[in-house]
Protein backbone atom coordinates (compact mmCIF):
# COMPACT_ATOMS: atom_id res chain seq x y z
CA UNK A 1 0.00 0.00 0.00
CA UNK A 2 2.50 2.35 1.17
CA UNK A 3 4.56 1.53 -1.92
CA UNK A 4 1.72 1.96 -4.49
CA UNK A 5 1.33 5.16 -2.72
CA UNK A 6 5.08 6.59 -3.20
CA UNK A 7 5.54 4.73 -6.58
CA UNK A 8 2.19 7.28 -7.29
CA UNK A 9 3.57 10.47 -5.97
CA UNK A 10 6.84 9.58 -7.97
CA UNK A 11 4.78 9.15 -11.29
CA UNK A 12 2.75 12.54 -10.59
CA UNK A 13 5.99 14.31 -9.84
CA UNK A 14 7.63 12.69 -13.31
CA UNK A 15 4.56 14.14 -14.84
CA UNK A 16 4.90 17.83 -13.50
CA UNK A 17 8.36 17.65 -14.20
CA UNK A 18 7.83 16.92 -17.72
CA UNK A 19 4.98 19.18 -18.31
CA UNK A 20 7.28 22.12 -16.87
CA UNK A 21 9.68 21.47 -19.19
CA UNK A 22 7.29 21.09 -21.86
CA UNK A 23 6.05 24.61 -20.84
CA UNK A 24 9.61 26.18 -20.72
CA UNK A 25 10.63 24.24 -24.38
CA UNK A 26 7.52 26.43 -25.96
CA UNK A 27 8.22 29.27 -23.83
CA UNK A 28 11.20 29.74 -25.09
CA UNK A 29 10.98 29.06 -28.44
CA UNK A 30 8.49 31.21 -28.67
CA UNK A 31 10.64 33.98 -26.56
CA UNK A 32 12.94 33.17 -29.55
CA UNK A 33 10.97 34.03 -32.14
CA UNK A 34 9.86 36.89 -30.72
CA UNK A 35 13.29 38.87 -30.45
CA UNK A 36 13.50 38.11 -34.08
CA UNK A 37 10.48 39.34 -35.58
CA UNK A 38 9.27 41.56 -32.35
CA UNK A 39 10.67 45.43 -31.85
CA UNK A 40 9.55 48.50 -30.65
CA UNK A 41 6.10 49.01 -29.08
CA UNK A 42 3.59 46.38 -31.20
CA UNK A 43 -0.06 46.28 -30.89
CA UNK A 44 -2.02 43.30 -32.17
CA UNK A 45 -5.20 41.64 -32.27
CA UNK A 46 -6.92 45.31 -32.69
CA UNK A 47 -10.71 45.40 -33.25
CA UNK A 48 -13.33 47.69 -32.93
CA UNK A 49 -17.36 46.54 -32.14
CA UNK A 50 -20.22 47.56 -34.76
CA UNK A 51 -21.99 49.98 -33.79
CA UNK A 52 -25.76 48.83 -31.91
CA UNK A 53 -28.48 50.49 -33.48
CA UNK A 54 -29.44 53.60 -32.50
CA UNK A 55 -26.71 54.67 -30.89
CA UNK A 56 -23.47 56.45 -31.11
CA UNK A 57 -20.56 54.75 -29.07
CA UNK A 58 -18.90 51.89 -29.61
CA UNK A 59 -15.81 50.57 -27.52
CA UNK A 60 -12.52 48.56 -29.51
CA UNK A 61 -9.90 46.70 -27.78
CA UNK A 62 -6.20 45.63 -28.99
CA UNK A 63 -3.10 44.11 -27.33
CA UNK A 64 0.25 46.42 -26.76
CA UNK A 65 3.63 44.73 -26.21
CA UNK A 66 6.59 46.93 -25.41
CA UNK A 67 9.52 45.29 -26.98
CA UNK A 68 11.87 47.72 -25.62
CA UNK A 69 14.10 47.89 -23.01
CA UNK A 70 12.39 51.64 -21.99
CA UNK A 71 8.69 52.21 -19.69
CA UNK A 72 6.36 53.71 -21.69
CA UNK A 73 2.74 55.34 -21.68
CA UNK A 74 0.15 55.43 -24.05
CA UNK A 75 -1.17 58.93 -23.76
CA UNK A 76 -3.91 59.16 -26.16
CA UNK A 77 -6.11 57.29 -28.52
CA UNK A 78 -6.81 59.40 -32.00
CA UNK A 79 -9.41 58.31 -34.13
CA UNK A 80 -12.08 59.98 -37.44
CA UNK A 81 -14.67 57.81 -36.27
CA UNK A 82 -15.97 59.97 -33.83
CA UNK A 83 -15.78 62.73 -32.64
CA UNK A 84 -14.40 61.84 -28.46
CA UNK A 85 -11.74 59.05 -28.30
CA UNK A 86 -11.55 57.77 -24.62
CA UNK A 87 -9.20 55.29 -22.98
CA UNK A 88 -11.71 53.47 -20.14
CA UNK A 89 -11.43 50.46 -17.81
CA UNK A 90 -14.12 48.61 -16.30
CA UNK A 91 -14.14 48.75 -12.16
CA UNK A 92 -16.13 47.73 -9.17
CA UNK A 93 -18.38 50.67 -7.74
CA UNK A 94 -20.08 49.78 -4.82
CA UNK A 95 -20.78 46.03 -6.46
CA UNK A 96 -21.66 47.25 -10.08
CA UNK A 97 -19.05 47.36 -12.97
CA UNK A 98 -19.07 50.89 -13.65
CA UNK A 99 -16.68 52.56 -16.92
CA UNK A 100 -13.90 54.59 -15.41
CA UNK A 101 -11.84 56.68 -17.47
CA UNK A 102 -7.69 56.70 -17.64
CA UNK A 103 -5.85 59.51 -18.91
CA UNK A 104 -2.80 57.56 -19.33
CA UNK A 105 -1.86 53.65 -19.60
CA UNK A 106 1.92 52.56 -18.32
CA UNK A 107 3.16 50.25 -20.54
CA UNK A 108 6.24 49.06 -18.54
CA UNK A 109 8.99 47.58 -20.44
CA UNK A 110 9.35 44.16 -21.86
CA UNK A 111 5.63 44.33 -20.76
CA UNK A 112 1.88 44.16 -22.26
CA UNK A 113 -1.37 45.44 -21.77
CA UNK A 114 -4.21 44.14 -22.74
CA UNK A 115 -7.46 45.38 -23.74
CA UNK A 116 -10.50 43.34 -23.08
CA UNK A 117 -14.33 43.42 -22.98
CA UNK A 118 -15.02 43.72 -19.39
CA UNK A 119 -11.61 45.03 -18.54
CA UNK A 120 -9.64 48.14 -20.14
CA UNK A 121 -11.35 49.51 -23.81
CA UNK A 122 -11.23 52.32 -25.90
CA UNK A 123 -14.52 54.12 -26.31
CA UNK A 124 -15.62 56.14 -29.37
CA UNK A 125 -17.83 58.40 -28.37
CA UNK A 126 -20.29 60.08 -31.09
CA UNK A 127 -19.54 58.17 -33.86
CA UNK A 128 -19.65 59.52 -37.08
CA UNK A 129 -21.23 57.20 -40.07
CA UNK A 130 -21.46 53.85 -39.94
CA UNK A 131 -18.74 51.33 -39.17
CA UNK A 132 -19.31 47.69 -41.47
CA UNK A 133 -18.61 44.36 -39.90
CA UNK A 134 -14.84 43.33 -41.88
CA UNK A 135 -14.15 46.61 -42.71
CA UNK A 136 -10.44 48.36 -41.12
CA UNK A 137 -10.85 51.48 -39.32
CA UNK A 138 -7.42 53.82 -38.62
CA UNK A 139 -6.86 54.99 -34.97
CA UNK A 140 -3.51 56.53 -34.11
CA UNK A 141 -2.11 55.43 -30.40
CA UNK A 142 -0.21 58.13 -29.06
CA UNK A 143 2.96 56.89 -26.87
CA UNK A 144 5.07 59.16 -24.81
CA UNK A 145 8.36 57.40 -25.93
CA UNK A 146 7.58 55.67 -28.86
CA UNK A 147 5.28 57.96 -30.65
CA UNK A 148 2.42 57.92 -32.55
CA UNK A 149 1.41 54.27 -33.70
CA UNK A 150 -1.34 53.59 -36.57
CA UNK A 151 -3.84 50.77 -35.79
CA UNK A 152 -5.70 49.01 -38.17
CA UNK A 153 -8.68 47.90 -36.07
CA UNK A 154 -11.28 45.42 -37.28
CA UNK A 155 -14.81 45.73 -37.18
CA UNK A 156 -16.45 42.79 -35.65
CA UNK A 157 -20.38 41.89 -34.88
CA UNK A 158 -21.43 41.90 -31.16
CA UNK A 159 -22.18 38.45 -31.84
CA UNK A 160 -18.26 38.16 -32.76
CA UNK A 161 -17.24 39.88 -29.20
CA UNK A 162 -18.15 37.02 -26.79
CA UNK A 163 -16.41 34.94 -28.50
CA UNK A 164 -12.92 37.21 -27.91
CU1 LIG B 1 -16.15 52.86 -21.82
Amino acid sequence: MKLNNNSMKTSLKSVLALTTLLAILVLGTACQKEEKTHTGVMITDAWVSEIMPATTVTSGYLTIMNHTDKDDVLLEVKSSISKYVEMHEMVEIEGAMRMKRLESIPVAKSGMVTFKTGGKHIMFIETVGKLTVGDKVSVTLVFKNAGDKVVEMEVKSVKDMHHN
